[in-house]
């Protein structure tokens, strides 16, 4: 690594808070240095769209080590295209539900050989990520952009094979919006954006038995789900393996169907991020893949409300909006080319006393649910907590939409929650308190890509 880098919280701090979190990032590594744990206890295993911002994250420090994170999550990828959402390591165990439990090479033949995995997914941020290594790359000389371009031929036609599974398998066809049967999917697991359709999920009486372990490794149980969510989740589990991960089998059964504004939204700007690298590739589909990406855009801009701008998700079993005031209302921006006002409206809001100019947040930063909304709950996992993941995401969006000023609002504020070197994966947004796991990997990666991400500076020795 070499020593020049732009650091946006004073160099010292700047050079102690990078170094924290690279050893943090590297310490979450698993025991044969190919994958990066979630977190280290909470989530010992690899799951899918940490493994492409934890990419984005090692970019910065150690870009080989980025190209093989990303190559072991695809190396569990289904023959449907499917990316799935947790890869596991045989010899972490330690998460329920685990392999046994998923059954997935017994019930599918799609379930890839030789690869534990579970059987949903979560939103596709790998090809954005692979976009960031090549931002890296270039500016890291002749033969990392060699190694690079070499490694995305290779893995380009898995993401094409991912991005058309989510067009082909997952896009509902009356609203345009990718379905998820389990809010597993949408990453935001027991955000009140999902209270109305898990409502309506009725477990059935042959649940088999579980015990969590979750609980015991936080600070707080109230900082997990409820035991009642569990039991919706785990249910939702059986219900898609009775299906056999089976999109087509699984639509007329499944108890719980939405339309994801956000997932809709990433696959967008990934959509657009494939385009580009088909086109440095000079791979045919470039065309394709933006035709499809306006498309899912304006999936997006149906879903907005006139007067916030904020987007809705859909109960897909009953055609209802579901416009609680949560994160995922910022959709529109994460999908990118929204007309000026209403790109200046969500602005506007995201900085606004909603969000993260409520007058008690401890640092300026949008909580995951926003604290006028009835089913706020500070402390409670993706139902109010600041998560440094979310905040990196948006930063990520305003940069590319031209909002600079915004974007780097956000980036002091989240440094500055990330001062604590605690690395945790959501914080109380009104004590600061870090909750959930601590040293989680995408809290880290935020953090570094923060601080020494800029394509202009080289950040390591070649
Ligand atoms: C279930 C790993 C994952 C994140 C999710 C987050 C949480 C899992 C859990 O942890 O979900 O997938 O057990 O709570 O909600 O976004 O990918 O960090």
């Amino acid at each position: 690594m070499t020593a020049q880098r732009r650091h946006r919280c004073g160099k010292e701090v700047g050079v102690r808070l990078a170094a924290r979190a690279a050893y943090v990032l590297r310490s979450n590594s698993n025991s044969a240095d190919t994958a990066t744990k979630a977190s280290p206890e909470l989530y010992p295993h690899q799951w899918s769209w940490d493994a492409a911002f934890n990419a984005i994250g090692l970019a910065s420090v150690d870009l080989p080590r980025a190209r093989t994170e990303l190559d072991s999550l695809f190396a569990g990828q289904w023959l449907s295209g499917m990316v799935p959402h947790i890869v596991f390591d045989p010899s972490a165990g330690g998460y329920i539900p685990g392999p046994d439990r998923w059954a997935c090479a017994r019930v599918s033949p799609d379930a890839p050989a030789g690869v534990l995995t579970s059987g949903i997914c979560q939103p596709p941020v790998h090809a954005i990520a692979v976009a960031r290594l090549w931002e890296h790359a270039e500016a890291l000389g002749p033969d990392e952009r060699v190694r690079t371009l070499v490694w995305i031929r290779a893995l380009y036609p898995k993401l094409l094979a991912w991005h058309d599974y989510l067009a082909q398998q997952r896009r509902h066809r009356e609203t345009g919006l990718i379905e998820i049967f389990h809010g597993w999917e949408s990453g935001t697991d027991n955000s009140p954006r999902w209270d109305i359709p898990y409502s309506r999920v009725q477990v059935g009486d042959d649940l088999p038995p579980y015990v969590r372990r979750d609980t015991g490794l936080v600070a707080e149980p109230s900082q997990r789900p409820t035991d009642e969510d569990y039991d919706r989740y785990l249910w939702l589990v059986e219900e898609a393996k009775r299906a056999g991960y089976d999109t087509a089998r699984l639509r007329p059964t499944a108890s719980f169907r939405a339309g994801d504004v956000l997932f809709t939204a990433i696959f967008a700007s990934a959509d657009e991020s494939l385009a580009r690298i088909a086109d440095d590739l000079g791979e045919p589909q470039a065309a394709v893949l933006r035709g499809r990406a306006a498309q899912s855009r304006g999936t997006v801009l149906r879903c907005c409300d006139p007067e916030t701008g904020l987007a809705a998700d859909v109960d897909l079993r009953t055609g209802e909006w579901l416009r609680t005031e949560t994160i995922a209302g910022f959709a529109p921006l994460v999908a990118g080319g929204a007309p000026p006002h209403l790109r200046h409206r969500l602005v506007e809001q995201l900085l606004g006393p909603r969000w993260a100019g409520h007058p008690r947040l401890r640092w300026p930063l949008p909580p995951s649910t926003s604290p006028f909304s009835p089913a706020f709950d500070r402390r409670s996992y993706w139902r109010g907590p600041v998560w440094p993941v979310m905040t990196w995401l948006l930063t990520l969006a305003l940069r590319r939409e031209g909002e600079i000023a915004a974007a780097e609002k956000l980036t002091a504020a989240g440094l500055d929650q990330l001062g604590d070197g605690t690395f945790a994966e959501y914080y109380d947004p009104f004590s600061g308190e870090p909750c959930g796991s601590l040293c989680q990997s995408w809290t880290a990666s935020a953090a570094l890509d923060w601080l020494l991400a800029d394509p202009d500076v080289p950040v390591q020795a070649e």
